[in-house]
């Protein structure tokens, strides 16, 4: 189902923007998981585009959920599941709700025409991924959608230097806003640095546009956060082992990894870690809407 603003828009070839709502479900604490879902949306009209937040009710798919749709699918006793790409047909087959990943939301994204979506930082290869295999299902899913992510890199959690590999290896575009350094997240920069970087969201577009014509695979604009927004180096240290060893203590594997992750780093941070996520998601969902607006115009 999509909305009749998203339906609109889509036909009169606007600028729209796919917003994914795991982050809201299992990446955030409440209440700020709703206020930060409610800034993305607003970040994406400023820039003059449509946001599509994408969720599944009751075995349907929404592309463009309403404040109240997006209310109940983050109510805790609905514990509505994650869904990555493989997930989606599951739920609507079995009429359940629940809340896409990356990969989930670039799978339904692409199936209704919209090519930009944005997140905090995507998913990807886990530290123990050797032991584990846990590699994040959003990599394949960009290998195989034409879709433009704009995140602040992957998340800092992960394994940066084999996530970049994985990305090389799927063939997936890499490119950083106004830098060469890969952004790490909760941190601006990462320590790896990228081949390909680009000036404005025009350029994006048109490099995005070039891109499709050579690949079927997906495009990662990298947009680090701003200096000044970012977190310690020393509390994200300290914070990041602890995690590491909540999650150890706790066994959990799949799924859980990552929330449970995020939700001792918050714990942690004293809610700090949560700020920079929400300062970093809702300018990933700004310069969403600014690319979106420039492909909109390049193809008009
Ligand atoms: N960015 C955030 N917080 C999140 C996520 C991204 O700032 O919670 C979510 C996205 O939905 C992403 C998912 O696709 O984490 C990755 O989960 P996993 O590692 O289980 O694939
Ligand atoms: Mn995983």
């Amino acid at each position: 189902m999509i909305s009749d603003e998203v339906r609109t828009a889509l036909d009169e070839g606007r600028a729209v923007v796919a917003l994914e709502t795991t982050i809201v479900v299992h990446g955030l604490p409440a209440p700020i998981n709703l206020e930060v879902a409610g800034l993305c949306e607003a970040a994406v009209r400023a820039s003059g585009a449509v946001p599509a937040t994408v969720g599944v009710l009751d075995g349907r798919v929404i592309v463009g959920l309403s404040d109240a749709e997006l209310e109940l699918l983050a109510t805790p006793s609905l514990d509505a599941a994650k869904l990555s790409a493989r997930d989606v047909g599951l739920a609507v087959g079995l009429g359940r709700d629940g809340a896409t990943t990356v990969a989930g939301t670039v799978a339904v994204a692409n199936r209704v025409g919209i090519s930009v979506m944005a997140t905090g930082g995507l998913g990807g290869v886990h530290r123990d991924a050797q032991q584990s295999f846990d590699e994040s299902a959003d990599l394949t899913a960009l290998s195989r959608t034409p879709v433009l992510v704009v995140a602040s890199g992957v998340k800092s959690i992960l394994d940066i230097g084999a996530t970049l590999e994985r990305l090389d290896t799927l063939g997936v575009a890499v490119v950083g806003y106004q830098t060469t350094q890969f952004p790490g997240f909760y941190r601006t920069d990462s320590g790896f640095s990228i081949d390909w970087s680009v000036a404005n969201a025009a350029e994006a577009a048109a490099v995005f546009l070039a891109h499709l014509e050579f690949s079927a695979t997906g495009l990662l604009l990298a947009n680090p956060l701003a200096e000044d927004q970012q977190l310690d180096a020393q509390l994200h240290e300290r914070a990041l082992a602890s995690a590491f060893e909540v999650a150890r203590t706790q066994g959990v594997t799949g799924k859980d990894v990552t929330p449970v992750l995020l939700a001792e780093f918050a714990r942690f941070s004293g809610g700090l870690s949560v700020s920079v996520n929400r300062d970093l998601v809702i300018a990933n969902a700004r310069l969403a809407g600014e690319v979106a607006g420039a492909l909109s115009t390049a193809l008009s």
